[in-house]
């Protein structure tokens, strides 16, 4: 068989189908990855007839391009479309953290803020037509649009931490099954939107709730449409403090499609997994909610300190609540050279605390210096702090950073080991190179 030999119907038929009922598997299916969404979107809408115009050139066989499949050519390099600088972990499902020096803004713009995804996000992210339903236990089950979030509450901005549970899980030893976070799995975004204690209020809580569920527009990565990636929920009293969000606004501008668009939920200082993405659907339980990814060693450490690699029954696990004190140093960037003068800045954030103090060393631990530690811009916000340090002489030093929260928490020399590698909160150290 010579190399023109045209491609016949014949050769495609099941694709074509299987592509038409559900592209993002057949992609993965097919060719071993999930393509982003963008993309498919554009493929479901004029797709192929303007594909030849995105190329630039004809596409000779295009009546044989099964419907939805994402062209090679765009596969493979839009993954972290509107970010900057991150580090891709794994692009099926997307997981991508920033490196620290890269979260040197005292508010996380949008391209710098991490993406951890459980499932595959959804096709359609239309802000216009999206709606949340809030039931099971109230007194008034609705359904609500964004502009019905926008007109019927008071609309808040604030600035507000997300932290993932297994960020810093790439230290673990032994090591920990899970995406290895190093430090990056953190941000500090401006968020807009409603309260969901205002939208609680409003649907009527009944007596006997305890947990909130949340149900997002994304989909399991297996394709079945009856499993849902991830669902989880939060104390009804939690649920019920000013800093937690239903946000349609991320840094003043619509939300990211990979951190939710169009609706989401922003839990601050609690595990980023309480903050439900493409957020469709909170309902009231009278017990601890079960969804996915809340049971199990699921976001849950044992309920003792543990040695590392000691098996631990399944019974002693805890959901985490409150992420533990913590601090990142943001700049100077780790392994590069500096004068004897040095300005040490970065944030620092616990959990539902403040955080009374951040001390630096550049001695191996032996002395600290106190930074200047600037008040939280509100309650939920990492607070930003800064030192300049001198150096005595020239050589390698190592910049050692340690918070301690309104507490008395201080952040640990050792690690927390724990079987899934959750709320690794060490101390964060950068080299230096003096000249
Ligand atoms: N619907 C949905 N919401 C989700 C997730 C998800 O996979 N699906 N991942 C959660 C986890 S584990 C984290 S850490 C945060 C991360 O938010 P980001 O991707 O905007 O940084 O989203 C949470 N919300
Ligand atoms: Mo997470």
């Amino acid at each position: 068989m010579d190399g023109d030999e045209p491609v016949t119907k014949q050769d495609i038929p099941s694709a074509g189908a299987f592509f038409a009922d559900n592209p993002e598997r057949a992609d993965l299916e097919f060719f071993g990855r999930i393509a982003h969404n963008d993309r498919r979107g554009f493929l479901k809408g004029a797709g192929l007839t303007t594909l030849g115009t995105m190329l630039g050139m004809a596409v000779p066989f295009h009546r044989n391009y099964p419907q939805g499949m994402i062209p090679a050519a765009f596969a493979e390099d839009d993954v972290l479309v509107g970010k900057d600088g991150l580090t891709l972990l794994n692009d099926r499902p997307i997981n991508a953290e920033t490196p620290a020096h890269l979260l040197d803004d005292a508010i996380t713009p949008t391209n710098r803020h991490f993406i951890r995804n459980n499932g595959v996000p959804p096709a359609d992210m239309d802000a216009a037509t999206w709606q949340l339903t809030i039931d099971g236990m109230v007194d008034n089950p609705m359904t609500l649009s964004i502009d019905d979030l926008r007109n019927q509450f008071e609309v808040v901005t604030m600035a507000l931490t997300i932290e993932c549970g297994g960020n810093g899980r790439a230290a673990f030893n032994p090591p920990a099954k899970g995406n290895q976070w190093t430090l990056g799995a953190v941000a500090c975004s401006e968020w807009t939107g409603v309260r969901l204690k205002d939208v609680l209020e409003k649907a009527g809580v009944q007596d006997g709730v305890v947990y909130t569920a949340h149900v997002g527009a994304d989909t399991h990565l297996s394709g079945d449409p009856d499993k849902l990636p991830i669902s989880r929920g939060l104390p009804i009293d939690k649920a019920m403090t000013d800093n937690v969000l239903i946000a349609f606004e991320m840094n003043g501008d619509a939300l990211h499609p990979q951190n939710g668009a169009p609706l989401r939920l922003v839990v601050p200082g609690w595990p980023g997994s309480c903050s439900q993405k493409w957020l469709t659907r909170i309902y009231l339980r009278d017990q601890v909610h079960d969804g996915p990814k809340m049971t199990g060693t699921s976001y849950r450490v044992p309920n003792r300190p543990v040695a590392p690699g000691e098996d631990v029954d399944k019974a002693d696990f805890v959901i985490i609540e409150r992420m533990p004190v913590k601090s990142l140093i943001t700049s100077p960037q780790t392994n590069t050279e500096s004068g004897r003068s040095v300005e040490v800045h970065g944030h620092a954030w616990s959990g539902d605390r403040t955080i009374e103090a951040v001390d630096v060393s550049m001695d191996f631990g032996t002395t600290w210096q106190k930074a200047e530690l600037d008040a939280p811009v509100n309650d939920g916000a990492w607070q930003n702090w800064r030192i300049n340090l001198e150096f005595p002489q020239a050589g390698y030093y190592e910049v050692w950073a340690r918070a301690t929260d309104s507490d008395g928490d201080m952040q640990p020399f050792a690690i927390n080991w724990n079987p899934k590698g959750y709320l690794n909160n060490t101390m964060h150290r950068v080299a230096l190179r003096v000249a």
